[in-house]
């Protein structure tokens, strides 16, 4: 029985209780009618519970119902008759009230919650609108401007937040479902408040505009975002009913839409990265200190994500000076989050509370994690892991965040090399999402195991590599970089292949990217590299061309593109550039379209992604969607290069 009914005294307990994530399935819909009903036939009985067993409160509608033909009752259906009880129902939240769940509760006549709890519309990621009467109730409770920006970025509030815009009327102290029986009590025989029936208050229209206007551009392409905002729009201007009729059609549109089955396999593919075989027995182990060395940049980004989950961290770096500066950085990170208002000071001073900067490398012997992020060079890399194999506990785990280099080499120098793990983030670390699980030839099935659990507490998505140069993403990123170089030595420009790959959803070109990044380093490592270079690979020398010519990309007020008032402009300088390289190589240039481009550099990208996959380096080829997805911009809502050239589907669907 995935819902049951109990009574304390006169108030009827709704449980509902459908393992993992008590998801809306029939079974939950059709209980809840059947219990809602019984407590609302039963004379005995004067307000009503909704909870939920087990981890958290309803996660939503059962995805997996999805793509199916709907069998009733419907959840819109189901949040009517809880809306319409005669009797007071309130939710009771614990975990997260996502989508569905969140129609439950807002249709509830109260919502009480504990303050871990959590709140979102997260159906635009999966390329639906909320169905179920979330675009029209929750502007009737939180005001359209915070309704619309819930709606369309799927953004999760926390019960506090809830509190203050009025979404949730109580957080509760002491057991949640005694709070919440309590609570419908005190509502026994009152005038109901029923959501639907209260008015949108008066807000302002340019706002909402704009907003709307901001779902569109920011979704570069998705239409389930721009779609939920117009909806919550509508709840100002139409009767309940109707504006619940408008949002039905429109979910029942995109449910069946090529974005939401792309979105969908996104879904899928996340909740497949994380099982890897071999490890399904395998516990993580717990992790409280981590070190991290090097407070550049990277290591900044890296300390940052640590303490923002919640561990004590140790930030270690050369001398005195660098490790003040390290300290700077990251309270500049802070600065710049809690000038957006992501957190407040009091957030700041928390997380700062739980780093310690230090110049000395002994400060690392009680962590039980140590992460470097020093320059990205093997000699380097070998010292520091050779001496912190003398440093930390010999369990300790080591981790590696080289981009470039070939871990199982530096491997040789550390003891114990099976705690020895590969840990891949993007830059910037703090914000970007993926992280590669690079698995070292001498790795421990705990150790990755422990790797790939660290990065999901951090609120991050772990995929695991195999070892080769540039793991799966810098190693298909460079294809599709050289694809893209070939094109401009062949006829294209640099802004024609960006406005190619921006059209297809991508945030930013190639071109436009790498000026942000700078070319300097990448310059470097071709340097470098050029003694073992094959010289039957084609080579495309303008790159080089650039840096020789100081343009270090935006740094330097000029790359491939010019900055020099401050915006991107089209520089004749590198127009001139790249004919005369076509000119050296005997290329006759000529135009190139945006589906040739977007067409050529799929080709190249899935043609690398297979060899990835026969090598054994990605263990599934959604693993690769997921890379590009979250490390690279690729358009979630494409699916992925995978996705889309057909080698995915029954990976992670
Ligand atoms: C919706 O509600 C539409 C309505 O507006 C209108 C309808 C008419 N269904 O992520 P985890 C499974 S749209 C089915 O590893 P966590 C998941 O596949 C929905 N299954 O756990 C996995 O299974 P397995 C809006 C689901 O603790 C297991 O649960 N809701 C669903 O890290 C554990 O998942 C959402 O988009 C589902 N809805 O995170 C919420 N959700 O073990 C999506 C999860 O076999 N879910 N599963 O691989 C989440 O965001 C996270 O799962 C959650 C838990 C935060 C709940």
């Amino acid at each position: 029985m995935s819902v049951s009914l109990s009574r304390d005294g006169d108030v009827a307990v709704i449980l509902i209780d459908n393992p993992p994530v008590n998801a809306a399935s029939q079974a939950v819909r059709a209980g809840v009618v059947d219990t809602l009903a019984t407590a609302n036939a039963d004379p005995a009985i004067a307000a009503i519970v909704i909870a939920c067993a087990g981890k958290t409160f309803v996660a939503g509608a059962d995805v997996r119902e999805f793509g199916k033909p709907p069998v009733p009752p419907f959840l819109p259906d189901v949040v009517l008759s809880i809306e319409n009880s005669a009797k007071p129902v309130v939710a009771a939240v614990h975990g997260t009230a996502l989508g569905g769940g969140f129609e439950i509760a807002l249709a509830a006549h109260a919502r009480i919650a504990i303050e871990d709890a959590s709140f979102g519309l997260p159906e635009v990621k999966l390329g639906i609108v909320p169905g179920a009467g979330g675009t029209q109730r929750l502007p009737r409770l939180a005001g359209m401007v915070t309704a619309i920006e819930l709606a369309a970025s799927g953004r999760r509030i926390s019960a506090g937040e809830a509190q203050k815009l009025g979404v949730i009327d109580r957080i509760a102290e002491g057991g949640l479902i005694a709070a919440a029986t309590a609570f419908a009590r005190e509502l026994a025989g009152k005038p109901l408040r029923r959501t639907g029936d209260l008015p949108v208050r008066p807000f302002d229209e340019q706002q909402a505009a704009a907003q709307i206007a901001a779902a569109d551009k920011k979704a570069r392409g998705q239409i389930s975002p721009g779609e939920a905002a117009r909806l919550v729009r509508l709840a100002a201007d139409l009767r309940l009913s109707e504006g619940l009729a408008r949002e039905r059609a429109k979910f029942l549109e995109l449910v069946g839409s090529e974005q939401a089955a792309a979105l969908r396999y996104v879904f899928a593919a996340e909740r497949a990265a994380g099982k890897i075989p071999g490890l399904e027995d395998v516990a993580p182990r717990a992790i409280g200190n981590v070190g991290v060395v090097g407070a550049g940049l990277m290591g900044a980004g890296i300390a940052v994500s640590f303490a923002d989950a919640g561990y004590s961290v140790t930030v270690v770096e050369r001398d005195q000076p660098s490790a003040e500066a390290g300290r700077s950085r990251v309270e500049s990170l802070y600065d710049r989050m809690v000038k957006s208002g992501r957190i407040d000071a009091a957030g700041k001073a928390e997380r700062l509370g739980r780093m310690n900067f230090f110049a000395d490398r002994a400060a690392l012997s009680g962590s039980d994690l140590v992460i470097e992020a020093v320059f990205d060079d093997l000699d380097v890399k070998r010292e520091l892991f050779s001496a912190l194999s003398g440093i930390v506990r010999p369990d300790a785990i080591l981790a590696t965040n080289t981009s470039y280099l070939d871990p199982d080499a530096i491997a040789e120098v550390v003891a114990n090399p099976q705690r020895f793990v590969g840990l891949h983030f993007f830059s910037p670390a703090n914000v970007m999402r993926l992280v590669e699980v690079v698995r070292t030839a001498t790795v421990s099935p705990e150790v990755l195991a422990t790797g790939l659990s660290v990065v999901k507490r951090l609120g991050k998505l772990g995929v695991v590599s195999g070892v080769c140069e540039g793991f799966i993403g810098n190693r298909i990123f460079t294809v599709y970089r050289q694809h893209c170089d070939f094109m401009l030595e062949e006829g294209a420009l640099p802004h024609e292949i960006d406005a190619a790959m921006e059209a297809f959803g991508f945030p930013m070109g190639p071109y436009a990217v790498n000026d942000l990044a700078g070319l300097d380093i990448s310059w470097a490592r071709r340097k470098r590299n050029a003694a073992t270079r094959d010289p039957s690979e084609r080579y495309v020398v303008i790159a080089d061309r650039l840096c020789e010519a100081g343009r270090f990309g935006q740094k330097t007020g000029k790359g491939y593109y010019s900055y020099a008032d401050g915006r991107k402009t089209v520089d004749p300088e590198v127009t001139a550039l790249i004919e005369a390289v076509s000119r050296e190589g005997g290329h006759v240039r000529r135009s190139f379209g945006p589906d040739e481009i977007v067409e050529r550099i799929m080709t190249a990208i899935v043609e690398e992604g297979r060899k990835i996959l026969d090598e054994g380096i990605a263990l599934r080829a959604s693993d690769i969607d997921l890379v590009l997805i979250n490390g690279y911009g690729y358009p979630a809502w494409r699916g992925g290069p995978m996705y889309q050239a057909g080698l995915a589907a029954a990976d992670a669907q």
